[in-house]
């Protein structure tokens, strides 16, 4: 990188489109995916349920009101939410000690001996972001459904993970088809805090700035088959990684069972795999651990065709970008 220029706005193209320089931008990284709704999908258990969409509304709106540098917000849940937070907790609880890796394991435990993992309240979005910081400098900011993956991918690179706020409803513990903090608490957090992770988490975000949509396609399924649905060797057994699994009881033991394919991990075939979010996944990806997932990944990613490098300045939460042409 000795001959390198910092470049400018006016250097970004069509081909490489805009992209957020500082953390403050990512106040317009919020584009939600609308796909699938309490409100619009007649399938959504919530459907049916006047008084849990009235709930999903009020806490969108908290979340659309967020700007950057705000203390993240305080939500008071209500009794029928800690109950399912209850009832998922202790489920994948005693599911975790059999079946997740061993980064997820150790952080598990840190957060239960930090009195954040217990049975009886859902932990607060504003706690969960000072653990994770205090261990790798990761913090939250709420989201209010699911991003466009650019969207998202782009906070990765600053650290700053977009959580959802809002519960699961209480007839689907098991598993829901749309993030909800259960999910992003119970599946995400542990491993936001495990510091190899975290730097494969920032990664793949650095690698998202500005790429093409294509590339963004790519980058999201190898996202999706590793955070979120990853599996892993750990001493002989197959063990679960992915945040989707951790948080979804009924998944995770489908995923180990033998009704779906194993292949193994390589970024060039899994970035092309084809996936849908509605059901369990018929494919998973097994990666030799998560060391080595991080390994072929970087490699793979290297060869991405972008004109510009990208580094994250953690003193001003600043993305440089070096022209490397
Ligand atoms: N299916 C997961 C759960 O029930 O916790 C949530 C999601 C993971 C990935 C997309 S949606
Ligand atoms: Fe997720």
């Amino acid at each position: 990188l000795e001959h390198t220029t910092l470049i400018g706005e006016d250097n970004i193209s069509a081909k490489n489109p805009w992209f957020p320089r500082h953390a403050s931008e990512l106040d317009n990284c919020n584009h939600l995916m609308t796909k699938y709704e309490p409100d619009l999908d007649m399938n959504h258990p919530g459907f049916a349920d006047k008084v849990y969409r009235e709930r999903r509304k009020e806490i969108a709106e908290i979340a659309f009101a967020y700007k950057y540098g705000d203390p993240v917000p305080y939500i008071e849940y209500t009794e029928v939410e800690n109950k399912t937070w209850k009832s998922v907790f202790n489920t994948v609880k005693e599911l975790t000690v059999k079946h997740a890796c061993v980064e997820h394991r150790r952080a598990f435990k840190l957060l239960q001996d930090e009195g954040l993992f217990v049975e009886d309240k859902i932990p607060q979005l504003g706690e969960m972001s000072k653990f994770m910081q205090k261990y790798t400098g990761f913090t939250l900011r709420p989201a209010a459904g699911l991003l466009t993956s650019r969207d998202f991918l782009a906070s990765l690179a600053f650290r700053i993970f977009q959580s959802t706020q809002y519960i699961r409803h209480i007839n689907s513990p098991f598993h829901t088809p749309e993030p909800d903090a259960i999910h992003e608490i119970l599946g995400h957090m542990p491993l936001l805090a495990d510091p190899s992770f975290a730097q494969f988490s920032q990664e793949i975000g650095l690698a998202s700035l500005g790429a093409s949509d294509e590339e963004i396609e790519k980058l999201s399924t190898i996202y999706w088959f590793t955070v979120e649905f990853g599996l892993c060797k750990e001493a002989g057994e197959t063990k679960v990684y992915g945040a989707g699994l951790l948080s979804a009881y009924g998944e995770l033991l489908h995923a180990l069972s033998d009704k779906p394919e194993h292949r193994p991990f390589q970024p060039e075939s899994t970035a092309v795999q084809p996936y849908q979010d509605q059901e369990y996944q018929p494919v998973y990806f097994v990666a030799e651990s998560i060391e080595d997932m991080k390994d072929k990944f970087r490699r793979w990613v290297s060869q991405m065709s972008r004109p510009f490098e990208v580094r994250f300045n953690p003193h001003t939460q600043r993305v440089e970008v070096l022209d490397t042409v």
